[in-house]
């Protein structure tokens, strides 16, 4: 797992993604590392044809406030979606196991009971740098694969 890197997708197998509207929840905690996933993540929704004016991007806290974010984020916009973007750390993080399971728990929660899709684009890492690894760097970008996942969801919901 450590080295794949699915960032590397196949485009003609991702759906078109014309059409959509997407909500995107990014946690202000380890900014310079949830910044870097936003950018992957508009990056690539772009690339598959979602219109500038169909993104919605709002700000938390924490990843902890993910669940509460997401759920205001999708009253407030009906999107097609919604990709949920933190980083929690634990070398910095008494809380790690916590605030992981939690907001896990919490998105989980929101699959269910929201008739949209919550992708879960929330890195748990024992460090800055392997945070770092999978923002843009070594190993790909966990906001692209999210925004892949995401359209591929919606898809799924449309066929
Ligand atoms: N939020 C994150 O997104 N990533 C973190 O690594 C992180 N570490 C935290 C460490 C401690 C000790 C505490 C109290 C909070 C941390 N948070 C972190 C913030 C958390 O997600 C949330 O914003 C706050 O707990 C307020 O509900």
């Amino acid at each position: 797992m450590a080295t794949k890197n699915l960032s590397d997708y196949d485009i003609s197998k991702v759906p078109s993604a014309t059409g959509i509207k997407v909500a995107i929840v990014v946690a202000e905690w380890n900014f310079d590392i949830t910044s870097a996933l936003r950018d992957g993540a508009v990056e690539t929704l772009l690339k598959h044809g979602v219109n500038e004016k169909d993104i919605f991007v709002e700000y938390v806290p924490g990843s902890f406030e993910l669940i509460h974010g997401s759920k205001v984020v999708y009253e407030k916009y009906s999107p097609d979606g919604i990709i949920a973007i933190g980083a929690v750390i634990r070398g910095e993080t008494p809380h790690f196991d916590f605030i992981s399971q939690g907001v896990t728990y919490g998105i989980a929660r929101l699959n269910v009971e929201l008739d949209v899709p919550v992708i879960f684009s929330v890195l748990t890492t024992n460090n800055k740098e392997q945070a770092f690894d999978r923002a843009g760097g070594r190993l790909g970008n966990k906001g692209t694969e999210g925004a892949i996942t995401l359209i591929k969801m919606i898809s799924l919901a449309k066929k």
